[in-house]
Order: C-alpha cells, then sequence, then structure tokens
C-alpha cells in the first residue's frame, strides 16, 4: 500500500529532490519502489504459552475457579459462548451481587522453560458491561492475570490485563511486562470476573515473551523511516537519512501485544507501509 502522509514543505522538498533526480536520470524507468522485510528474535509471531487462549476447542486446557457446584448458590456462571471477538468460541461469565466479592473465571498451568531473565506480558480481548468496575486498579475488573511462581508457590510476580465496563465494545486489556527471576519455575493465568458484579466476554488470551528484536530491512533510496504502534506512538523515527545508499537496516527493540507500522519515505515522496504482527493476540480487528 502507498500513501502520502507528510507534510506539504516536505512533500515539496521531496518533490524537487525527485525532479532532480528524474532530471540526471531522465531514461530510466520508473522509480523503483522500497522493499521493507522484517525479522523477529524471538521469531513471529511470538509463541502462544496459552492453550485454547481463543476458545476454539470449546474449554479444552482450561479448569473453571472456584467451586463450579455451589455456582448457582454462590450467584456466578462461567461458560462458553458465540458472541466472539474472532472464531467461534469465548469465554462468558457473568456474577450476580453476592458473587461481586469472587473471581469467577477459568484457569490453567502454563508451561516455561528457562524463563529466569526473561520478561512476559498477557493480554486479552474484553466485551464487559456496564456492571463490570475495576475501581481497585488491575486486580479487578474483567479480563485476564498471569503469575510466575517459585517451585513452592510461596514467592510470585503477576501481570494483570482488566479493563471494566468497555461499553459493550471489544477492547484489548495488556499488562506491564514481568521479569521471570532464578526462582520462577511455575507459571499459572486466570480470566473472568475479578471483585466486582456483572457480565463480560473474553477471547484470543495470549502470554508471550514481553519483548522482541525487530531488525527492520529496506531496498531502496529511504529517506526516513518510522515504527508507530496502534494508537500512532512513535516507537522509532531514523531522522533524515541520506537516501543514497540504496539499502537501510535496523533493528529496534519492541514491546510484544501491540501491532506496529513501518512507514518508510522513498526518494520519490512515496510512503510504503508495512503492518507488523507480533503475536496472534492482535488480528485484522485489533
Ligand atoms: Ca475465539
Amino acid at each position: 500500500m502507498k500513501v502520502r502522509l507528510y507534510s506539504l514543505i516536505e512533500k515539496s522538498g521531496m518533490l524537487l529532490v525527485g525532479l532532480i533526480l528524474c532530471a540526471a536520470t531522465a531514461s530510466d524507468a520508473a522509480v523503483a519502489s522500497l522493499e521493507i522485510t522484517v525479522a523477529g528474535n524471538p521469531s513471529l509471531p511470538l509463541e502462544n504459552l496459552v492453550k485454547n487462549g481463543g476458545f476454539e476447542d470449546g474449554m479444552k486446557s482450561w479448569s473453571v475457579s472456584g467451586q463450579p457446584d455451589k455456582a448457582a448458590e454462590q450467584g456466578w456462571n462461567v461458560e462458553l459462548s458465540k458472541d466472539t471477538h474472532q472464531g467461534n468460541g469465548s469465554l462468558h461469565v457473568q456474577a450476580g451481587n453476592k458473587a461481586a466479592g469472587k473471581t469467577p473465571g477459568v484457569w490453567q498451568n502454563l508451561k516455561i522453560s528457562n524463563a529466569a531473565g526473561k520478561s512476559y506480558i498477557i493480554s486479552c480481548w474484553v466485551k464487559a458491561g456496564s456492571g463490570v468496575t475495576n475501581v481497585g486498579g488491575a486486580y479487578c475488573g474483567a479480563g485476564a492475570s498471569a503469575g510466575l511462581y517459585s517451585s513452592d508457590w510461596k514467592t510470585s510476580v503477576k501481570a494483570y490485563a482488566r479493563a471494566g465496563n468497555t461499553g459493550s465494545k471489544w477492547v484489548r486489556a495488556v499488562s506491564k511486562p514481568i521479569k521471570a527471576e532464578d526462582w520462577c519455575k511455575a507459571a499459572q493465568m486466570s480470566a473472568g470476573l475479578s471483585y466486582t458484579a456483572g457480565e463480560a466476554w473474553i477471547d484470543d488470551i495470549s502470554v508471550t515473551e514481553a519483548y522482541v528484536q525487530l531488525t527492520i530491512s529496506v531496498k531502496g533510496h529511504v529517506k526516513q523511516l518510522t515504527l508507530e504502534d496502534e494508537t500512532g506512538n512513535i516507537c522509532f523515527d531514523s531522522d533524515p537519512l541520506d537516501g543514497n545508499a540504496g539499502e537501510y537496516s535496523k533493528s529496534i527493540q519492541v514491546q510484544a501485544a501491540h501491532t506496529y507500522t513501518i512507514k518508510a519515505l522513498g526518494k520519490d515522496g512515496v510512503v510504503v507501509e508495512k503492518s507488523v504482527v507480533v503475536d496472534r493476540g492482535a488480528d485484522k480487528n485489533g
């Protein structure tokens, strides 16, 4: 996809360069556009440690939290739903007022290996109704959390990806990264409602390594390159480049659970875009 984005001043400057270039190479065919390639370390998309995080295999790999046989008596309900962010299944959790002090939902153990020194992040897609609140912060609301534990489960570090009322829209909740220390030998995550009444749907839960090194390579005469996240926040800006080298390469560390867009301005004044999906939790709707 090619779009013109830069300011008129910049564009007219590029146009001038372009005209000079054309004059100098009048016999050449049209200016070749830029070719962008991206490699990730770890490789993309990042491995999702959550099994059946999109509930496409029903409730396979999940256990219902608490005392499922007393759910009705305690005023909560956990079930599979067809109201999804993607695919045919999602998790639907309801909690009545008398269950507002509970954490109804599902959980599973995560397999981690050689975790020490690595960081992890949890994300999920959440649709929460008007009754759901997260006034207590990350401990409360609708969504998912993940914990890294010592072998005796006594020491832990936790990450929370939760939302309050989402206006009945699907939104992506993303935790802060947590780092695994030497004592981290086990990992577990859960999804559902936490200390709130109300109703929520949860889908596409992902736990991955928190950071990935992107190596961006551009073939062609690139004048400037930026990397931005899904909110338009610029994560990297090359500033004006020479543009005569014919190739450009840059390695940038980014956080997982986001979608990135590379924009490269060619000598011809045309901006070439490439989107980078770091993990499977992100999709075309995200
Ligand atoms: Ca799904």
